[in-house]
Order: C-alpha cells, then structure tokens, then sequence
C-alpha cells in the first residue's frame, strides 16, 4: 500500500517533501520520468500519452492512489484520467483542486454551485502549457464567479531551477512579475501554478510585494492529502520512499540533491 507521487522532472519533489513533513509515516513512491521532461513544451496528446504511461507503471508496482505532482500534466490528462480510471478504482489527484479549494476557502470536495469570493483579482504564474491549456481558469470556474485572472507563462523558470541556476531563475521571475503587473497592476493574491516554484516563493513574494497573498502547493496539496487519507483508511504502512527515474539514475540523483538541498538516491524505473 503506497501513495505515488509523479512528475515530469524534479518539481514534484518540492510535493514530496510537503508530504513527507506532514505524513512521516505514509509509504512513498516518486516517478520522475526524467526521460520525457520538460513536459511544459510538449503538446497535450504527448502529455497525456506519457503520463497515463507513467501512472500506469505507479499503479503496476503497487501504489494505490498516485498524485500527478506536475501542473502542466494535471492541466493536459487529469480529468481524462479520472473518468477512465476511477470507475476502476483507481484514484488520481491532482495539484490544481487544493490550490483552488485554498483561494476560495472552500473545504475538501465541496462541490456545491460557484459562488462570489473574497478574492476579486487572481495572478497566476505557470509554465507555458499550463497557461495554454487554462485548466485553472475552468476549475476556478467551477467554483467561484466574478474572480479575473491574469496568466503570466513564466518560461525559462523551470530549465533554470533544474539547472540549478537560481540567480537566472529569479532575474526570470522579477521579469515574469514585471509582466504581469504590466497586466494587472494590483493582484491581490498571486498563484504559483506550477511544483518548482514553490523553490522560488521568496523570489515571487519579494516582486509581487507584502500585500500580494502567494499561494504556492505542496503545502497545500499535502494538506488536502492528510484530509484525503483521513477518510479512506485503506491506504497505510510505512517504510522509507522509492525514488524511480526513466532517466539516468546518477544523474537524476545529484540534480535531485541540489534541488532539495538533502541526499536523494534515484533507481531506474
Ligand atoms: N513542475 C511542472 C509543473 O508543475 O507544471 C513543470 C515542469 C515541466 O515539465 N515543464
């Protein structure tokens, strides 16, 4: 009995690492599919493609339920999988549904009609796909009215996190938010829709200013996890975490490291 935790590259570690910190004892399994990444630059039938093939292998070796720790995988396939899926028992969550649930105060699973929010004016930062795609826009949509969002496809962010070049990343950052302010001169709460920026919140914070509330989501994800497995009970152990690569394990494992800041040792899928 495991939970999986997938994603395209490494920003789903920033999920993982929530997850662990709030459920120490829940048995982990991540899937990195190095291999195919990054998926921000891919159409979204490849995106499907890869990962449903991805979370099929979760499934296949065991995990019960398997996070899509990637927002622009969760924009591309997670409904489509969902409706396939479910009916068979297998459970997909997403990384969109928390951050939403969060911005409009609403409780887990609460699916009750859209209504007006405190919140009127919405920046979201996402890697381009995810922006393309405006899967946020439709689940907001879903469960507010009257919110205007600004999207800000915020490239070259996540190739600079991953190259662990984190001067660039926040130049790219100070300029995405100078773009969107362009836009939207006075968001008031900014969305980081996307798992490796929660490496840059500071950076978004420090740009957007004090008065901006940032949502960012591992945080968040792992929280509605807890609430998730509060009610299936079904889903328990322990042991340490499998961490699976369809890249290069060594070379995963030292990008892996930097990018946490701790030792992560990857095992080819
Ligand atoms: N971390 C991924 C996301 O949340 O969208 C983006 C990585 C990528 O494939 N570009």
């Amino acid at each position: 009995m495991a939970v999986g935790i997938f994603d395209s590259g490494l920003g789903g570690l920033t999920v993982l690492d929530a997850v662990q910190k709030r459920l120490p004892d829940l048995p982990l399994v991540y899937l990195g599919d190095n291999a195919h990444a990054p998926y921000g630059v891919r159409d979204s039938d490849d995106i499907y493609g890869l990962t449903t093939a991805g979370v099929q292998r979760m499934f296949d070796s065991g995990c019960d339920l398997v996070i899509l720790a990637c927002n622009t995988a969760s924009a591309a396939a997670l409904r489509r999988m969902q409706e396939a899926w479910m009916p068979q028992g297998k459970r997909v969550l997403g990384v969109f549904v928390p951050l939403i649930e969060a911005l409009t105060e609403r409780q887990w699973g609460d699916n009750s009609p859209p209504r007006e929010v405190a919140v009127k004016h919405v920046a979201l930062f996402a890697t381009p796909a995810t922006v393309s795609s405006r899967a946020f826009q439709r689940e907001l949509a879903f469960r507010a009215i009257g919110v205007d969002v600004e999207a800000q496809a915020c490239g070259g962010v996540v190739d600079a996190i991953e190259d662990g070049d984190l001067i660039l990343a926040e130049a790219l950052v100070r300029s995405h938010v100078e773009a969107l302010k362009r836009k939207m001169p006075n968001p008031q709460a900014a969305v980081l829709g996307c798992t490796h920026y929660p490496l840059m919140q500071e950076a978004f914070q420090e740009a957007l200013g004090p008065d901006v509330e940032v949502y960012s989501q591992a945080n968040l994800v792992a929280e509605s996890l807890a609430d998730y497995l509060g009610r299936h009970p079904d889903i328990a152990g322990g042991g340490a975490p499998a961490f699976l690569t369809t890249g290069d394990p060594r070379r995963v494992s030292s990008k892996a490291t930097q990018f946490l800041r701790r030792g992560i040792t990857f095992e080819a899928a």
